[in-house]
């Protein structure tokens, strides 16, 4: 059964992909107004990756994910209270408000975190499949990451030791064409980022990332591989970031142009057009639609009121105490931070 052609599925989709959305959103209004700290990194523009991705998984299976990582979170089935709660810094965020937009991890439903260091989510990949298959499992691990990080020492020692231990894991590239401001085009001498995988040994392909079910494809079938023993696989998905890097970017090194070009291969609008019988290029499209426009605008207010509820109650929820800071951050027995001493 295919994302596009049976109704569940197809409604599964869209709602992630606009709750994904709708998250964003939200969250970029509630920075700009203040009420938000730090920095965060969004991922508008490419939501079918991780909806794709995630539906390709079973429950008991892992991911990794970047520093930007909401979209896997919320694909991967995070609560999106304790998510929104977090990037509030409240007590009841999955962190405890400690850890922000970057610190996400949520063991509950197998994502073992976001992560601030660009390709830092790869080894711990090849570690988790290291331990499925020492325990005897049949998990497999999606590990998410940016173009940037196949240019970073700690993804190549990652996908060699997954390589040659067949480890069950799917390397997951969001080729989003910048890591910050370096353009894929200068930071890379292949045609395609997923030629590297030749090097270890393992299959490569490219996708078109702004369809949730071309991703779903082939990450199944990659799957579907690391499941059976045949050893990790590396797919590099073709999308864009419609905003800014992080909170700090005035978009010098790329063209207004390019940027709608892009946003007019919106992945929602065009999966829609699809379950709805418009068409769209590439797509298993039916003759039949699968979904009418009252379910599309189901899947819209679903995510919509999800969202809303999540700022709610997360807006309601106790502060995180600067008394108790330090409880639950983990660091060497025996120092002490700000006086207090904690193992
Ligand atoms: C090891 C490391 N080097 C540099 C940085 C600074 N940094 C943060 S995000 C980023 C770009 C990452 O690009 P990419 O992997 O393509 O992910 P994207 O931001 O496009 O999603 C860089 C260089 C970092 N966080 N960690
Ligand atoms: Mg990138």
């Amino acid at each position: 059964m295919t994302l596009t052609t049976e109704a569940g599925r197809a409604k599964h989709a869209l709602t992630t992909m606009w709750t994904i959305r709708r998250f964003e959103e939200a969250v970029d209004d509630m920075f700009a107004r203040g009420l938000m700290h730090g920095t965060m990194h969004l991922s508008i523009g490419q939501e079918a990756v991780p909806t794709g991705a995630c539906m390709a998984l079973s429950e008991g299976d892992y991911i990794t994910s970047t520093h930007r990582g909401h979209g896997h979170c919320i694909a991967k089935g995070a609560k999106l209270d304790a998510m929104m709660a977090e990037l509030l810094a409240k007590e009841t965020g999955y962190c405890r408000g400690r850890g922000g937009s970057m610190h996400i991890a949520d063991v509950a439903t197998g994502n073992l975190g976001a992560n601030g260091i660009v390709a830092g989510g790869v080894p711990i990949a090849a570690g988790a499949g290291l331990a499925v298959r020492m325990r005897g499992g049949s998990q497999v691990v999606v590990s998410f990451f940016g173009d940037g990080a196949v240019n970073e020492g700690a993804w190549h020692e990652g996908v060699n030791l997954a390589a040659i231990w067949d480890l069950p894991v799917v390397f997951v590239c969001e080729n989003n064409r910048y890591g910050m401001s370096m353009s894929v085009d200068r930071a890379f001498n292949v045609d395609t980022l997923a030629e590297r995988a030749r090097g270890y040994g393992i299959p490569g392909v490219t996708v078109d990332g702004n369809d949730p079910q071309a991703v779903h494809d082939v990450v199944a079938e990659a799957v579907q591989r690391a499941r059976s023993g045949g050893g990790p696989s590396f797919v590099e998905a073709l999308t864009y970031r419609w905003k800014g890097h992080s909170k700090s970017d005035k978009n010098l090194y790329r063209t207004r142009e390019e940027i709608e070009s892009w946003r007019e291969r919106d992945p929602i609008a065009a999966f829609e057009a699809v379950v709805t019988g418009g068409g769209a290029a590439g797509s298993a499209s039916s003759e039949v639609p699968t979904l009418s426009e009252s379910d599309v605008e189901e899947c819209r207010t679903l995510a919509r009121d999800r969202v809303r509820e999540a700022i709610r109650t997360a807006t309601a929820a106790p502060d995180a105490d600067a008394a108790t800071l330090t409880d639950a951050v983990y660091a060497p027995a025996g120092e002490s931070i700000a006086g207090g001493t904690r193992g």
